[in-house]
């Protein structure tokens, strides 16, 4: 298992529209996280910046941002380019975060 976060850029005004669609995760994109070793992942807003924190533990090598070739992620990250900054391919900006601390 190994830990990993990683930020992402929220558009400004999105955070109710963003829990929301998150709150309805699709099954199918839940279920291909949890298959991919992806699970106990959370994301947080900060409210100042927009900018949202992932942290995530993986039971493989692949984080979530590395699954960009299932046609189910590609669908998802087309579907939340509307209120995320994105690359040209619709992945959001995803920036890998260092960890400084942990205790379990
Ligand atoms: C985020 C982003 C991530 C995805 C989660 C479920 O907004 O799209 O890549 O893993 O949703």
């Amino acid at each position: 298992m190994k830990r990993d976060a990683f930020k992402m850029f929220l558009k400004k005004g999105c955070e109710v529209e963003y829990e929301k669609r998150h709150n309805e995760i699709w099954p199918e994109l839940a279920l291909l996280l949890h298959e991919s070793g992806v699970y106990d992942y959370s994301i947080f807003w900060d409210k100042d910046t927009n900018i949202l924190f992932g942290v995530q533990k993986v039971k493989g090598d692949a984080s979530s941002q590395d699954l960009g070739d299932n046609p189910i992620v590609q669908k998802w990250w087309a579907y939340m380019a509307d209120i995320m900054e994105t690359n040209p391919d619709n992945s959001p900006v995803s920036i890998p975060l260092k960890e400084v601390f942990h205790m379990d």
